[in-house]
């Protein structure tokens, strides 16, 4: 089995409640187990301001699934949550990234992992350390460090 780690966001349409059934949805992913959810948290938006906050939140899945049959199982979650891509970086109902899959890294035209800008988003990191504290991120070290560089930005734990 390999441990993935997912980040969740959302905010738009109950941000709260399409996490949740996010979690349950990756739990059913085929040959997958949810073994870990972190707690939600709520931070401001990132990138345009003119949209609500986000409520973030990070799972941990074993699967045997490889990481281009992983990222399209979670595409397809976020396009069952009526996900719309129109704006970069634009208000949304649910996005699932892959953050990290194993120690690989991976750099392909579909796929980035570690996912890129892990470093600079308190909103990833400091629930990924509730759930793997002495975790290190392959190439960039452990997220003690990682998440204590981000100390500026407000992240609140709401769950
Ligand atoms: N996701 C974005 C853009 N900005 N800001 C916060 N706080 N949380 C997010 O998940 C987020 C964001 C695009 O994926
Ligand atoms: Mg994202
Ligand atoms: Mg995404």
């Amino acid at each position: 089995m390999i441990h993935a780690y997912i980040g969740l966001g959302s905010n738009l349409d109950h941000p709260e409640q399409q996490i949740l059934q996010a979690m349950d949805e990756l739990d059913c992913l085929p040959e997958t187990w949810l073994s870990r959810v972190s707690s939600l948290y709520a931070s401001s938006p990132m990138g345009p301001q003119d949209q609500p906050d986000y409520v973030n939140a990070v799972a941990k899945l074993e699967t045997r699934l490889a990481p281009l049959a992983l990222l399209d199982e979670l595409q397809r979650i976020e396009k069952d949550h009526g996900r719309v891509r129109k704006q970069h970086w634009g208000p949304r109902t649910l996005d699932l990234d892959l953050l990290l899959y194993a120690d690989q890294i991976i750099r392909e035209p579909r796929l980035s992992v570690p996912h890129p800008g892990i470093a600079q988003r308190a909103f990833v990191l400091r629930p990924l350390e509730e759930i793997a504290p002495g975790l290190v991120v392959p190439g960039l070290g452990a997220i003690e460090t990682l998440s204590a560089v981000c100390n500026d930005q407000q992240v609140r734990r709401i769950q």
